[in-house]
């Protein structure tokens, strides 16, 4: 069976982009390769975090994986942190990433660029630490979001360099980005990614939002003054990011909504757009909230912890035998 590994970042609370992007993703293959989902938590310490703060962010998350239709007998989920394994080998791989390689990171340099002092050595040097994460577990496959796409070529080169230094040791990975949804737009201004720390909620839907309040944001999106209703992500940036979640939600194709609202109104499709997202949201957070009344997740938590560190210990020790880290 092919193996799978990714994870998300407790950062803050989880969007629909993060939902369709990569969640929706972890869903389709839980039955078909062996998956390790893991909860980031030492990727969100990149930027500052409360405490408290970060502790109820790694909770919702792993509720909502659950919610949205993780299955433990399935996938081993864990906390990052609860394997050691990924910030030991995250340590050779950052000594193996050049400097050249991690300064063409565009995570990094859009956070740069926004002028924000202070930024961490955590969050320059993060690339290496998720290559790390994938490498661990010699994964086939990453599933991610778009955005995400280009820390996994950094894990391919970082395997194969080491492979070719050393000896074959790590599997080389390949992403994989959904056709569809690889890459949701904010509402308030769809040229930007949906994101956590999006600073407009308006611009944002949480996967924790009021059913209600997420139907108004879709209402008052902001679209274009063609008044046809096409799918043109170039031309139609909003309206086109509308369909693509309605899509996604809906498993309808894109080209029979577009068919369905020909000679229509945006306002039509918005409603419709509004009423879908309402339904998955209630549904999804009355799951999330029977969860969170369980006592379910620190045991699903320690089990695929176990589970994960067997594997990665394992890996570990091979690397560090030959780097020369280990004696014996
Ligand atoms: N808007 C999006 N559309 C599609 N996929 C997305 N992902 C994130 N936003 C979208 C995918 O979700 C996963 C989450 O990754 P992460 O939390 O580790 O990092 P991120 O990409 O930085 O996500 P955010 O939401 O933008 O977080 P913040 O604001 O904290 O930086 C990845 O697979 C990502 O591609």
């Amino acid at each position: 069976m092919k193996r799978m590994v990714s994870g998300i970042k407790p950062t803050g609370k989880l969007t629909l982009g993060n939902y369709i992007g990569a969640i929706s993703q972890f869903i389709q293959y839980q039955d078909e390769y062996e998956m390790f989902i893991f909860i980031a938590n030492q990727h969100a310490i990149t930027v500052a975090q409360d405490a408290k703060e970060l502790r109820q962010n790694t909770k919702n998350l792993i509720a909502l994986y659950l919610a949205c239709g993780l299955d433990p007998k399935k996938v081993t989920m864990f906390l990052q942190s609860d394997v050691p394994a990924h910030t030991t080998l995250g340590w050779v791989m950052t000594c193996n990433s050049y400097i050249g390689e991690l300064n063409r990171m565009t995570q990094f340099k859009d956070k740069s660029a926004k002028g924000e002092v202070n930024l961490t050595a955590g969050l320059y040097t993060y690339p290496s630490l998720m290559a790390a994460d994938i490498l661990l577990y010699d994964a086939d496959y990453v599933p991610v979001g778009v955005d995400q796409k280009q820390h996994v070529e950094l894990a391919r080169n970082l395997a194969e360099r080491f492979n070719n230094r050393y000896s074959p040791t790590f599997v080389v990975p390949t992403p994989l980005t959904p056709k569809i949804g690889a890459k949701i737009y904010s509402l308030q201004n769809p040229l930007k990614k949906m994101s956590k720390s999006e600073e407009d909620p308006k611009g944002t839907i949480a996967l924790l939002d009021e059913p209600a309040v997420a139907r108004k944001k879709i209402m008052s999106a902001v679209t274009d003054s063609f008044a046809c209703i096409a799918y043109d992500p170039q031309k139609q940036p909003g309206l086109s990011n509308l369909i693509q979640i309605l899509s996604c939600l809906s498993q309808e194709p894109i080209e029979e909504i577009v068919k369905r609202y020909e000679g229509k109104g945006y306002g039509e499709l918005k409603k419709e757009v509004g009423d879908t997202v309402y339904t998955f949201l209630e549904q999804l957070q009355a799951r999330y909230r029977a969860i969170m009344d369980s006592n379910i997740i620190e045991d699903i938590l320690k089990e695929g912890a176990q589970k994960a560190s067997l594997i990665a210990n394992k890996k570990v020790a091979k690397v560090h035998r030959k780097v020369g880290l280990s004696l014996f």
